[in-house]
């Protein structure tokens, strides 16, 4: 199998990944005590990031996913979120935590928040891993989030380009000339 790591720049290790988990569901525990939580993922990217963050909280915290696309093959949004799955449970009367693996322009989690409104939670908040601010274009707060970082593609723990690199156990910027190799 090839092996990345001579194209993709480690912009967060593993180690700090893990450490910065654990300091949310920390916070998240606090914050949700004596209360049921739903925590829902978003397809495909929050992946991994969930399944960290759900083993640090409550074995008693449940669990749903939304499937969101909107980069295709692209580093760049279309601008048009669409829906590939939607939830099994429903969120009417429940607390709600939205967990995202990245909010890049904010267009996917302007768009999931205001769908999950309209169902009418108990709560809803969200909780992103990375926020990159420079290229936001939809207003949209962040209730929790691991890291802010600069406006790079990054890609790895649950990150794609082009579907790949998703498995990567860190989180890295892939380099300019990879991109136009193959675009
Ligand atoms: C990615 C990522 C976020 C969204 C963030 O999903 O996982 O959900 O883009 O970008 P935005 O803030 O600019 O909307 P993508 O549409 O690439 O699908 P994937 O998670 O299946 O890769
Ligand atoms: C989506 C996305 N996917 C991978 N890497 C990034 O930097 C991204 N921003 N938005």
């Amino acid at each position: 199998m090839a092996r990345p790591k001579e194209k993709i720049n480690t912009l967060i290790g593993h180690e700090e990944l893990q450490k910065r988990i654990k300091e949310l569901a920390n916070e998240i525990s606090r914050d949700y005590e004596g209360r049921d939580l739903l925590l829902i993922g978003v397809l495909k990217g929050s992946f991994m990031f969930l399944a960290d963050l759900i083993r640090e909280l409550d074995y008693t915290v449940a669990v749903d996913f939304m499937g969101t696309y909107s980069y295709g093959a692209s580093t760049q949004s279309s601008g048009e979120v669409r829906i590939t799955k939607d939830l099994e449970q429903s969120v009417s009367g429940r607390h709600v935590l939205l967990v995202e693996d990245i909010v890049d322009t904010g267009l996917t989690l302007r768009y999931l928040v205001d769908t999950l409104r309209a169902r009418q939670p108990a709560s809803l908040k969200v909780c992103a891993l990375l926020d990159k601010p420079a290229r936001r274009r939809a207003r949209i707060g962040l209730d929790y989030y691991g890291f802010i970082i600069p406006n790079a593609f990054v890609v790895g723990y649950g990150l794609d380009y082009q579907e790949k690199y998703r498995g990567l156990p860190y989180v890295g910027v892939l380099e300019e000339e990879e991109q136009q190799k193959t675009e």
